[in-house]
């Protein structure tokens, strides 16, 4: 292995696009498995839901992760997927309630995988850590809050995994261990005031906005909003105080994300932030890589994309 990594953004079932962004990036199929002869590939998670080829992403990524030509990290979908078929052993419950929207959201992952095969495939999630930190760089599906990460670790014995503890106690909205999980693998987000809402990309309202997190230079909820541009003139102009702020100064070392849907022209969100998720779920979306060998300030050039390929 060489020291490049590509680090690719969420999947989300259109493994046909993958498949075309790492020809693009030079992995050819050696043994069964996509490589390439120096670099190492690492996915930011949520490699389900949504799409049409849910299996055959999982079967173009688990080889490459298992043996060793790639890394990554969990999504939120493959949490909530887990969630959804772990019974609370206190109350019989699904971790993750089965109402419709849950339901609704995860349907081409639960029409792709059912009984023993589906329990296989949510054991192997739980193989896939948080967060990494590397020589140079981090990396983590939604946010980098580094009191957060450190004390899940406490909390697991320095362990990144998924731990059943862990699992269990995030599914209980009054714990520290829910609103954790919540930012690292959701983002921060932070409540409009004064019962205020606007209607995310399924339909649903919702009062909390995704934030720029990293982002000292907004000062407002409508500069601080993450999310659709057609949303953005519900979202209030009051200041926002600072409340969106997760300290990331600008010496850390680069830290890569996906998760945020972004549109357009890929380029990094801040001299050490970039976001590698460009919407490959969404019709006219891309799949897209970052190209990374080592520079702590990241650049528009190195950024690959491929448009969604149509299956
Ligand atoms: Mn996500």
């Amino acid at each position: 292995m060489g020291c490049g990594y590509d680090i690719i953004g969420d999947i989300h079932g259109h493994a046909d696009s993958l498949r075309a962004l790492l020809g693009e990036l030079g992995y050819r199929l050696v043994d069964g498995v996509m490589r390439h002869p120096s670099r190492t590939a690492i996915f930011l998670g949520d490699f389900i839901d949504r799409g049409p080829t849910q299996r055959e992403t999982i079967a173009l990524v688990r080889p490459m992760i298992d043996r060793g030509g790639a890394l990554a990290v969990m999504g939120n979908h493959e949490f909530n997927a887990i969630s959804y078929d772990t019974l609370n052993p206190a109350t019989d419950e699904p971790l993750r309630r089965h109402s419709t929207r849950n339901t609704q959201q995860h349907q081409a992952f639960l029409d792709s995988y059912s009984g023993a095969e589906r329990s296989e495939v949510l054991a192997w999630f739980r193989t896939l850590p948080l967060w990494l930190e590397l020589d140079g760089l981090r990396v983590v599906h939604a946010c980098w809050d580094k009191g957060v990460i450190a004390r899940i670790a406490r909390f697991q014995g320095g362990s990144a995994l998924l731990g059943d503890p862990l699992l269990h106690a995030s599914a209980r909205r009054d714990t520290w261990q829910y609103e954790a999980i919540e930012t690292v693998l959701k983002g921060k987000e932070v409540e409009l005031k004064d019962g205020l809402g606007f209607h995310d990309k399924d339909g649903h309202l919702r009062h909390n906005i995704r934030v720029r997190w990293w982002d000292a230079g907004v000062s407002t909820y409508q500069e601080a909003f993450m999310g659709p541009e057609s949303a953005r003139t519900h979202i209030p102009d009051d200041d926002i105080g600072g409340d969106h702020l997760v300290e990331y100064g600008h010496a850390e070392r680069p830290v890569f994300l996906g998760h945020y849907w972004l549109e357009g022209e890929p380029a990094p969100l801040a001299a050490n932030v970039a976001c590698v998720d460009y919407s490959v779920a969404k019709p006219g979306g891309n799949l897209v890589a970052y190209r990374w060998d080592g520079e702590a300030v990241l650049t528009a050039e190195k950024f690959v994309a491929v448009a969604r390929v149509e299956g």
